[in-house]
């Protein structure tokens, strides 16, 4: 069976970890939202690339969901003293050594998706990790300027880690996405799919941005295979982190009909929500989305593995 999944960070990546464990003998392809990547230092770093990667092949800090487990932070320590910042994004020891591969085969000329490729020699991640595009696109977000009058656009990463998402966000950009192309794969894996998930990751700036590379909308809802997706809001808020924050910014509803509105029946065909939700089975059903509420809280590898196994059943059942 060939699984393609559209991946985030931390929502993607324990996800993927359950599909894994309930569907060892799968095929899985894995579109990587690149939109995050910002390049501190001299150095390309890819946070929802790493955050699969490293998940997947048993590197990742496990409590705080990005990162490297066993960090240090002797690196960002040293640049501190020298006066070179960004301070507000912590950059690990470890990790640093990932950004480095990686800066240094992109100036040889390898393209992102050779360089990822690369990395998951080493890491083994048991799914192809394919980033969404190997051109740079890069999220922004439109916010008033909290030191001044008027609005501003700050990186994504600004936004969120040194905000906290805290500034009111009129607009996200993703920029650069118009002139991307998909990475090498990435069409070819959608059209060969049997079924197309949407793990509950971010729907404006993971799926939403790899949705916004030309083409690969249009290769998911032309690809005539079930596409399934899972709530990432529960209980009216997301589970973790300030979804709510772009979704509002995006003029959706922090609902778990809401967000399968916003995707609409044009993409997808069914939807997942937590138990907690399951009177909004109805409203996403009246939207054309098949919909069924089940437990979808990621305590554990074996709930995960369920929550997987859940969306390839409802897969079948709008197949
Ligand atoms: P990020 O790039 O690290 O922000 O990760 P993703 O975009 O892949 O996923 C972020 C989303 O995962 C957040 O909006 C969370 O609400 C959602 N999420 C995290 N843990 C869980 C969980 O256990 N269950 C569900 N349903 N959603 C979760
Ligand atoms: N998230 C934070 O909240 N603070 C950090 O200092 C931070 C550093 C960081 C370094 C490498 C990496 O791969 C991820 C990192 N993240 C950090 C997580 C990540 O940038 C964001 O949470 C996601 O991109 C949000 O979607
Ligand atoms: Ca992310």
């Amino acid at each position: 069976q060939r699984i393609v999944v559209l991946a985030g960070g931390i929502g993607g990546a324990r996800f993927l970890r359950g599909l894994k464990s309930a569907v060892p003998d799968a095929d899985i392809t894995v579109i990587g939202n690149t939109g995050d990547d910002i390049h501190l230092f001299g150095l390309k770093v890819c946070p929802d690339l790493d955050t699969v990667m490293y998940t997947l092949g048993g590197g990742i800090h496990e409590e705080q969901g990005w990162g490297r487990s066993d960090e240090s932070f002797a690196v960002k320590e040293e640049l501190a003293a020298y006066g070179v910042g960004p301070e507000w994004f912590g950059l690990g020891d470890r990790d640093f050594a990932t950004h480095i591969v990686r800066t240094q085969m992109i100036a040889a000329g390898f393209p992102l998706s050779a360089v990822t490729e690369a990395l998951c020699r080493r890491w083994q991640p048991g799914v192809r990790l394919l980033p969404m595009s190997d051109d740079r696109v890069e999220t922004h977000v439109l916010i008033d300027d909290p030191d001044g009058e008027g609005r501003k656009a700050v990186h994504f990463q600004e936004y969120w880690v040194r905000l906290r998402a805290a500034a009111a966000a009129h607009a996200i950009v993703p920029v650069g996405a118009e002139q991307a192309k998909p990475a090498p794969g990435v069409l070819e894996a959608l059209a060969e799919a049997d079924v197309i998930l949407f793990p509950p990751s971010n729907p404006v700036v993971s799926v939403g941005t790899i949705l916004a590379v030309p083409g690969i909308r249009e290769a998911v809802a032309d690809a005539g295979v079930p596409v399934v997706g899972l709530s990432p809001i529960v209980g009216d808020a997301p589970v973790r982190g300030m979804a709510d924050k772009v979704l509002a910014a995006v003029g959706v509803e922090s609902t778990a009909a809401a967000v399968a509105r916003h995707y609409g029946s044009g993409l997808l065909d069914g939807w997942l929500v937590d138990t907690v939700d399951a009177g909004r089975v109805g409203e996403v059903e009246a939207a054309g989305i098949r919909c069924r509420a089940v437990p979808l809280m990621m305590t554990d590898t074996e709930a995960t593995a369920r929550m997987a196994a859940e969306a390839l059943r409802l897969a079948e059942e709008v197949r």
